[in-house]
Order: structure tokens, then C-alpha cells, then sequence
């Protein structure tokens, strides 16, 4: 292990996903692509598990991830997903999809549990329609990932681990 090793107790991620993003890799693939929402999570697994237990190097991190996706097409049902991870997460990734744009409750419930948030894009919001511009999330997250497709998933749930470890050695 090394001094970059982070020592910490288990990790409780959410990866929270809005309205049609159920249909990724179905539909619209030239501006949304063709990776499902299922091989995101399955990347986004793979990718903890080798944080975790590389070969042939110190893991990056030493504790147990657990890692959580949902979907809903529903505002009121992301609502109720993000009250119950009051005390049970640690970290909320979040693609809340169109409610981006619009969603006072999503933001007011994502202030209300008090867990730090990380929001993510598929595509670039800020080189899109000017509806697209303002989002009423990133002002009340740790930080942004945009355009860079179902990697962002990924780098996204790493950067969370990454900020939670930065935590636990304050
Ligand atoms: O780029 C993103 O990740 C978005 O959050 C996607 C939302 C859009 O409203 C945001 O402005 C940016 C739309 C998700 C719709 O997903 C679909 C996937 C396949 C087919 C149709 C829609």
C-alpha cells in the first residue's frame, strides 16, 4: 500500500439517472451515443473493482465501495430516492436529465440530505439550446462533468471516491 493509498471506512455511492435515460442506446444514439444505461453501470463497477484490487500495484483506495443506480422517469420518485439516502450515502452522482433544467424540488431535496453531489452530462449542456445553459444543480454540487459521453459516468464515480477520501483525511 502506498502513501496514496486511502484508508477509509466503506463507501456508499448513488448514481441517480432521470427522465428517459432508460432509453440510452436506443434512441437519439447521434447525440446521446449507443451505450445503455446497463453497460454504464457494468463500466462504472468494473472501473471501482479495479480501483480497488489493481494488479501488480497499490489499490487506490482501501475500503469497501458500494455503489447503487436508479432510474426514474419521475420527478417525485427521485425525490423520495434522494430523502432516503439521508444518512445512508455518502455521495450522490447525479444525471437528472431534463429536470436539470427545471427541477427546483430535485435541487431543494438534494440540499435537504446534505450529501455532497456530483453532477454529470452526456452531452455538452453549455454548447447546446440556451434552455440547456442553466442548470439548478451546479451550483450546489462539488463539481461538473460534461460532454465526455459514459465516461463521465466513470470519471464521475471516481471522483467521487476521491473527494470522499479527501474528507476522511481532514
Ligand atoms: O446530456 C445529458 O446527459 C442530458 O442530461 C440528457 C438529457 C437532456 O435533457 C439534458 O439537457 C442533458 C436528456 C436525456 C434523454 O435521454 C435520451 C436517451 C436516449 C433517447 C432519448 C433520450
Amino acid at each position: 500500500m502506498s502513501d496514496a493509498t486511502v484508508v477509509a471506512k466503506t463507501m456508499r455511492l448513488l448514481v441517480l439517472n432521470g427522465p428517459n435515460l432508460n432509453l440510452l442506446g436506443l434512441r437519439e444514439t447521434a447525440i446521446y451515443g449507443r451505450t445503455s444505461l446497463a453497460s454504464i453501470e457494468a463500466d462504472c463497477r468494473l472501473h471501482l473493482d479495479r480501483m480497488c484490487r489493481p494488479t501488480g500495484q497499490p489499490p487506490l483506495i482501501d475500503a469497501e465501495v458500494e455503489l447503487d443506480f436508479f432510474q426514474s422517469n419521475h420527478e417525485g420518485v427521485l425525490v423520495e430516492r434522494i430523502q432516503q439516502a439521508r444518512g445512508v450515502v455518502d455521495l450522490i452522482v447525479i444525471n437528472p436529465a431534463a429536470y436539470t433544467h427545471t427541477s427546483v424540488a430535485i435541487r431543494d431535496a438534494l440540499l435537504a440530505v446534505e450529501i455532497p453531489v456530483i453532477e454529470v452530462h452526456l452531452s455538452n449542456i453549455h454548447k447546446r439550446e440556451p434552455f440547456r445553459h442553466h442548470s439548478y444543480i451546479s451550483d450546489i454540487a462539488v463539481g461538473q462533468i460534461v460532454g465526455l459521453g459514459p465516461d463521465g459516468y466513470r470519471f464521475a464515480v471516481e471522483a467521487g471516491i476521491r473527494h470522499l477520501a479527501r474528507l476522511a483525511r481532514e
